[in-house]
């Protein structure tokens, strides 16, 4: 019993050593190609790494677009982080005879009015019929913290869930 469990720990020894020193190999021959990014003293001392230039385009809320009852601060936190230059694309139909609860897109000030759905000082990105076909495209083209909500109902949509905040970071190769 005691020569199994030691065999039996031997083996599983060599096959942790076998994946570390695997998922270690293609790291070192990756190493030289890793410094790719050279060193260019014409802007100065200094290693520029370059940013990434393509951007992507997230349709906020996914498959669920803008809507009511969809919890966007959980959204934005499991599709973290986002990218300087990204494009958000909020969906949502615009007002009907069917859709009574239309929807917009509003920019809050601060963390504060952020918390409270406070629309007082909000900037209106998209009105209500802006989200149609290939929706309403925003791109996170500044560094600082965006604070989106929907400006329906007097804040009601806002503190249902509609409203999430992003902080764009920058990408490097
Ligand atoms: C170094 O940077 C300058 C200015 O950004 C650029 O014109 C030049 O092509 C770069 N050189 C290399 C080797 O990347
Ligand atoms: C962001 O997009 C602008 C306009 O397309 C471009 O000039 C700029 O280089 C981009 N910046 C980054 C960091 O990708
Ligand atoms: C929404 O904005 C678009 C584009 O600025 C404009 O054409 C349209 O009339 C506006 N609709 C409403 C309901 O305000
Ligand atoms: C949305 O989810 C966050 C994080 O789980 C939670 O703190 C918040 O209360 C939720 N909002 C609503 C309106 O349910
Ligand atoms: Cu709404």
């Amino acid at each position: 019993m005691a020569l199994m469990c030691t065999q039996w720990l031997l083996s599983i020894t060599i096959l942790v050593t076998l994946l570390v020193v695997g998922s270690s190999n293609p790291n070192l021959q990756k190493g030289p190609q890793n410094w790719n990014f050279q060193f260019n003293y014409t802007n100065g001392p200094f290693r520029y790494p370059k940013p990434i230039q393509s951007s992507r385009r997230i349709v906020v809320g996914g498959s669920d677009n803008w809507r009511f009852g969809f919890n966007y601060s959980e959204w934005a936190m499991s599709n973290a982080p986002f990218f300087f230059n990204d494009t958000l694309v909020f969906k949502f139909d615009p007002p009907s005879d069917t859709n009574i609860h239309p929807h917009s897109v509003y920019l809050l000030p601060n963390l504060w009015s952020f918390l409270r759905c406070d629309l007082r000082w909000a900037k209106r990105v998209a009105n209500t019929s802006q989200g149609v076909g290939e929706g309403f495209e925003f791109v996170l083209n500044k560094w600082k913290p965006y604070y989106f909500a929907c400006g329906e109902s007097n804040g009601f949509h806002c503190q249902s869930g509609m409203k999430f905040f992003v902080m764009p970071m920058f990408r490097w190769y």
